[in-house]
C-alpha cells in the first residue's frame, strides 16, 4: 500500500518547475532549516543569550519572496527573521555570529536574533515589538512613492500582530495613500501558545483588506514557486499601480514559539499532519519523483549544508566580543558624553 504521507499529488507550481530552479530553491530552504537547527543546538549549549525564534516550517515563504522581489525592494520583518536574511543572501557566518552576540555579527553583535538588518541585501530589519513595524513599513513605502524610486516594501507580520493598534494605523495609511507595499501575514495558527480562534473574531484575516482599501489574497503555502507567483501579483500591483495588498499565507511552525516553549498546547497528531505537507518535504519529493534525483544525491547536498552551518557556528564561537563603544553606533540621538 502507498504511504499516504508520500502519495499526495505534488502541487502544479512545483511539478511544473525546472530541475535547476527546484534544486536551487530546495537548497536554500534546507540551508535555512539547517541554520536554525544549528542555532537551536548552540542555544542549548548556552552560546546564545536572549530569545531565539526559529523559522522551521515556514522557509518556503522567505525563499518564494526572494524569487518574487527585484533588487532594491525591501523586506521589513518580525523577530522571526533569520530565514529572510539567509534567503536574501546574507552570510550565514555573520548571521550566526549575530546570534552569538559577536563582533563579526550582521549588526556587530548588538542586535541579536530579533534585530537582523542588512540594507545592501534588502533586509530593512527584524522588529521585536509585535505589530509596531507595520507603520515603519508604510513609511518605507511612502518614501518610495515620494521619491518615485519604483521600489516595493514587503512587510511580514504574524497572525498575533493583526489585533495590535499600530498594525491598524499602518494599514489604514497604506490604503489611504496608495502606498507600494505588500503586507504578508504569516498565519502559523498560533501566537505564542494561543491558537488563532482565541485571538481573532473572524479567522479569515484578509476579510479586513476591503476596509483598508486593499486587495486581498489568501492561501495555504505549498512551495516556493507558489509563493513567488502569488506574491509576485501583489508586488506587481504595488510597483505598477501603487496599490497595497494584504496577503495571508497559512503556514505552520514545527518548533515552539521560541526556544523556551515546549509547545505542549498542541498534539503530536496535529504536528505530524502538517509535516506531511511541509513545503520543504514536497520540494524534496519533486526532486525525486519529477526530476529523478536520488536519495544519495540529496544526502550529499544535505551533508554539504550541515558542514556550512557547523562552520558558521565555529566562526561565531571564535569571533571576538563587540567593542564596548559599538553599542553607541547606529543610534539616532547621541547624548552628551557618549561616544
Ligand atoms: C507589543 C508586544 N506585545 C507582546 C509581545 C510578546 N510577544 C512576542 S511574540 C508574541 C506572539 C506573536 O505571534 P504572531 O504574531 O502570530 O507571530 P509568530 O510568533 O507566530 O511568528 C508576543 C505576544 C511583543 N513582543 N510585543
Ligand atoms: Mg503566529
Amino acid at each position: 500500500m502507498d504511504n499516504p504521507e508520500t502519495s499526495a499529488p505534488l502541487p502544479e507550481t512545483l511539478s511544473s518547475a525546472s530541475k535547476d530552479e527546484t534544486l536551487a530553491a530546495f537548497r536554500e530552504m534546507l540551508r535555512i532549516r539547517r541554520f536554525e537547527e544549528t542555532a537551536a543546538r548552540a542555544y542549548t549549549r548556552g552560546k546564545i543569550s536572549g530569545f531565539l525564534h526559529l523559522y522551521i516550517g515556514q522557509e518556503a515563504i522567505a525563499i518564494g519572496t526572494n524569487l518574487a522581489m527585484k533588487p532594491g525592494d525591501r523586506i521589513v520583518s518580525t523577530y522571526r527573521d533569520h530565514g529572510f536574511a539567509l534567503a536574501q543572501g546574507c552570510d550565514p557566518n555573520a548571521c550566526m555570529a549575530e546570534l552569538f552576540g559577536k563582533r563579526d555579527g550582521l549588526v556587530g553583535g548588538v542586535g541579536g536574533s530579533m534585530h537582523f538588518f542588512d540594507r545592501e541585501k534588502g533586509l530593512w530589519g527584524g522588529y521585536a515589538i509585535v505589530g509596531n513595524h507595520i507603520p515603519v513599513a508604510a513609511g518605507h513605502a511612502f518614501a518610495s512613492k515620494y521619491l518615485g524610486d519604483g521600489q516595493v516594501t514587503i512587510c511580514f507580520l504574524g497572525d498575533g500582530a493583526v489585533g495590535i493598534g499600530p498594525t491598524h494605523e499602518g494599514m489604514t495609511l497604506a490604503g489611504l495613500w496608495g502606498l507600494p507595499v505588500v503586507f504578508v501575514v504569516e498565519n502559523n495558527r498560533y501566537s505564542m501558545g494561543t491558537p488563532l480562534k482565541r485571538t481573532l473574531p473572524v479567522e479569515d484575516i484578509t476579510s479586513r483588506a476591503p476596509g483598508y482599501g486593499m486587495a486581498g489574497d489568501r492561501f495555504e503555502v505549498s512551495d516556493p514557486f507558489q509563493v513567488r507567483a502569488r506574491l509576485g501579483e501583489a508586488i506587481d500591483r504595488a510597483r505598477s499601480e501603487s496599490k497595497p495588498t494584504l496577503v495571508e499565507i497559512l503556514t505552520y511552525r514545527f518548533r515552539g514559539h521560541s526556544m523556551s516553549d515546549p509547545a505542549k498546547y498542541r498534539g503530536k497528531s496535529e504536528v505530524e499532519a502538517f509535516r506531511a505537507s511541509d513545503p520543504m518535504e514536497l520540494t524534496r519529493r519533486a526532486l525525486i519523483e519529477v526530476h529523478a534525483m536520488s536519495e544519495d544525491e540529496l544526502e550529499a547536498l544535505d551533508d554539504e549544508i550541515i558542514e556550512e552551518m557547523d562552520a558558521a557556528a565555529s566562526f561565531a564561537d571564535e569571533s571576538p566580543q563587540p567593542d564596548p563603544e559599538h553599542r553607541f553606533r547606529n543610534i539616532i540621538i547621541e547624548h552628551e558624553g557618549q561616544a
